[in-house]
């Protein structure tokens, strides 16, 4: 597990650098959910298969960036699904954004993340490692990852996250959405759920949530990726991650490319969200 974290480092300096002086414009191609991909989705993406390439440990890979597993190591232990520009399109407007992985054994599913790690790139690289039920935060200080502190959530946060279309919300999660500002929570929003997420944890705790809406039933956000990663550091941080009704470590996977409805945060919050779930969705 050392050599993947390293891995992670030296591709986060490289990644660091490409976001500082890369070109912010549109590539020709679409990635397999039909998002044309940035110039920088490609490059970060081709940094980071290049380094675990090397990596004996890595079994298999696969990118949100890419349609398929790709095959590394027979003998290799581990899985990796990662996200390798998640935000990518914010970099224009000078958003922090990141990258999400998630380690896996066995198969590319919720049963088996054993391990998840994911990197802002805001004024300053923070790197956050979930491990062994503890999550743990490091900083690029003069071109090293220096370990700042370990984070936990409070069990009641300030922060409210309503990412998706609002126009297309249930009915039941605009008037919870709208009872949560009511109860005194700011908004806390800026489209990258890396630092959204980042932003929750440091500060406490909140809810971020990625509904299901007419537009899209299953969300937006991906499983392997993005939410499965979020779910596990949320979980060793003393919070939650749910689908609505049920812990998305929980969520059936049928594709590597699957999305899920997703919540994130403090355990008072994440159970206001079942309660109004359990009484609406259906
Ligand atoms: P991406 O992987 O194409 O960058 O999309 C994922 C991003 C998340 O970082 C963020 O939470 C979400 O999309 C925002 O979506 P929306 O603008 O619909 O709220
Ligand atoms: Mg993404």
């Amino acid at each position: 597990m050392k050599d993947i974290i390293k891995a992670i480092e030296d591709a986060s300096i490289r990644i660091k650098d490409l976001i500082e002086t890369g070109d912010t414009g549109k590539s020709e191609n679409e990635n397999s959910t039909g998002d044309t991909q940035l110039k920088l989705d490609i490059a970060s993406d081709e940094i980071i298969e290049e380094i675990f390439a090397k990596i004996p440990s890595i079994k298999a890979i696969v990118s949100e960036e890419q349609e398929a597993i790709v095959d590394l190591n027979d003998n290799g232990e581990y899985l990796i699904a990662y996200d390798p520009l998640d935000g990518s399109s914010l970099v224009d407007v000078n958003l922090s954004v990141g990258s999400i992985y998630g380690i896996y054994k066995d198969e590319f599913n919720a049963q088996n993340i054993i391990a998840s790690v994911y990197v802002v790139f805001g004024p300053r690289v923070e790197m956050v490692v979930a491990l062994d039920n503890c999550v743990k935060m490091y900083r690029l200080l003069a071109g090293e990852f220096k370990y700042i502190q370990d984070i936990k959530l409070n069990a009641k946060g300030k922060l409210n996250a309503p990412g998706s279309t609002q126009n297309c919300w249930a009915p039941y999660h605009k008037t919870m959405i709208d009872d949560i500002f009511n109860d005194g929570y700011r908004l806390r929003y800026s489209g990258g759920m890396v630092p959204d997420l980042h932003q929750i944890l440091l500060k406490g705790g909140g809810l971020f949530s990625y509904p299901g809406t007419t537009d899209r039933p299953k969300g937006k956000l991906r499983q392997l990726f993005e939410v499965f990663p979020f779910a596990l550091t949320y979980e060793f941080a003393n919070g939650g991650a749910i689908d609505g009704l049920k812990r998305v470590l929980e969520v059936e996977t049928t594709h590597i490319h699957d999305t899920t409805p997703c919540f994130f945060g403090s355990n008072e919050e994440i159970n206001r969200v079942l309660e109004v779930y359990k009484n609406n969705a259906r």
